[in-house]
C-alpha cells in the first residue's frame, strides 16, 4: 500500500506533469504566432503528451489505493525573446521535473516501495529522452546558426525533424 510521503510526492508530480503541459502548450502558441510551423506541431503534441503523463501518476495513485487530486492553475508565461529561448525553457524545466523523479524514486527506496519504484523506471528513461531531445534541439541553433530567417526556417526544419524521431 502507499505511504503518506510517497503519495504526497506523487500528488506533487501530478502538478508538476499538468504544468508542463501548460508549459507546452503556451510555448506551442508563441511559436505558432511567430511562424514556426513545425515547432509549433512538436509542441503541441508534447503538451498532449505531458497530459498522459499526468494521468498515469492520477491512475497510479488511485490503484494503490491513495487519492490523486486534480492539479491547481497555476500561471504560465505567454512570450518568449527568441526559438532558441523556447527550447531553452523546455531543457530547463525536463531538467526540473527529472530531478522530481529522481526524489520520488529515492523516497520509494528508502520507504521500500518497491512498486512505486517499478511504475516510477518508465519515467526515468522518458526522462533521459526528453532531456537529449531538448539538447539535440539546441544543437541545431549552434550548428545551423540563427541569425538569418533562412536559419530560423532550417532550424524550424529541424526541430520538426527531431520531434517526429523523438
Ligand atoms: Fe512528463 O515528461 Fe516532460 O515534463
Amino acid at each position: 500500500s502507499l505511504g503518506a510521503e510517497v503519495e504526497e510526492m506523487l500528488n506533487q508530480q501530478v502538478q508538476l506533469e499538468d504544468q508542463s503541459s501548460q508549459y507546452y502548450l503556451s510555448f506551442a502558441s508563441w511559436c505558432e504566432t511567430q511562424g514556426y510551423v513545425k515547432a509549433a506541431e512538436f509542441l503541441y503534441e508534447h503538451a498532449e503528451e505531458e497530459r498522459q503523463h499526468m494521468l498515469k501518476f492520477f491512475k497510479y495513485i488511485n490503484a494503490v489505493g491513495g487519492h490523486a487530486k486534480a492539479a491547481e492553475i497555476t500561471p504560465v508565461p505567454y512570450d518568449f525573446e527568441s526559438l532558441r529561448q523556447v527550447f531553452e525553457m523546455v531543457l530547463e524545466h525536463e531538467i526540473k521535473v527529472t530531478k522530481a523523479i529522481n526524489e520520488i524514486v529515492d523516497c520509494c527506496f528508502q520507504n521500500k516501495d518497491f512498486s512505486t519504484f517499478q511504475f516510477l523506471q518508465w519515467f526515468v528513461a522518458e526522462q533521459r529522452e526528453e532531456e537529449e531531445t531538448a539538447r539535440t534541439i539546441l544543437d541545431a541553433f549552434d550548428i545551423i546558426g540563427e541569425d538569418s530567417p533562412q536559419g530560423l526556417w532550417m532550424i524550424d526544419q529541424e526541430i520538426g525533424r527531431i520531434g517526429a524521431e523523438g
